[in-house]
């Protein structure tokens, strides 16, 4: 009788984070078979979970090896790792200077798009800061100047480094995430957007977010 044989990767992930749909994404683009393990965030993480991610944080991707395991943790290190174990795929890089344009654009979503983002969207959507317009305002007017530069950028380009990098991956669950900013106006940011449904519109980001089944 045949055996079924257990996926070579495991994902440990909070499903809903932009963090591990980035990483879920990547594995699709790389068709790679993987066994999702939702962790609960509010139950202290295991010694077992600490060894793979040393700070308890999600995604932690694990490959399964004759020899071990090797664990892999923060995403874009994950991407990073997927775009050069499977360099005949989509992620791969094309050469050094198109792999250095990437790192160059994954680094800056990563921190400074993404940490801007993130106080954007906590103050649009907290009570109280919202009362301070001078705090919204500020924060709002740096990230709007942050997504005019890339409007720019992508009146030039269809992804970030030229050709569909890690970077469009990590950047593709962010993306979304613009909807929440309530006072964010994206009409004046086209290609953006553009931008946001050519990603959209690849099979990885609705195998991302399709029902895999679950091995708990
Ligand atoms: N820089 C990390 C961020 C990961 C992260 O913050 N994950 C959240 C889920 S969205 C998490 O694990 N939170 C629980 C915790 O920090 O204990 C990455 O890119 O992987």
């Amino acid at each position: 009788m045949a055996q079924s044989k257990a996926p070579p990767f495991t994902l440990y992930e909070y499903r809903a984070s932009p963090f591990c749909v980035a990483v879920r994404i990547a594995l699709a683009e790389c068709d790679v078979a993987f066994t999702p393990r939702e962790v609960d965030l509010d139950k202290p993480r295991t010694a077992a979970f600490l060894k793979r991610s040393p700070f308890g944080r999600l995604p932690a991707l694990v490959e399964h090896r004759p020899g071990g395991e090797l664990a892999i943790f923060e995403s874009p290190a994950i991407l990073l790792f997927l775009a050069e174990r499977f360099e005949k795929t989509s992620l791969g890089f094309n050469d050094l200077s198109s792999k250095a344009q990437s790192l160059s654009w994954i680094s800056f979503i990563s921190t400074g798009f993404a940490e801007q983002l993130w106080t954007v969207l906590l103050e649009s959507n907290a009570q109280t800061v919202r009362t301070n317009s001078e705090t919204l305002t500020e924060s709002q007017t740096l990230f709007e100047q942050q997504i005019d530069v890339l409007d720019k950028h992508l009146a030039r380009r269809a992804f970030l480094a030229g050709d569909y990098s890690v970077a469009d991956t990590f950047a593709t669950p962010l993306l979304d995430l613009l909807d929440y900013v309530k006072e964010l106006d994206m009409d004046g940011f086209p290609h953006v957007l553009s931008w946001r449904e050519r990603l959209r519109a690849r099979p990885s980001y609705k195998n991302a977010w399709s029902n895999e089944k679950e091995e708990k």
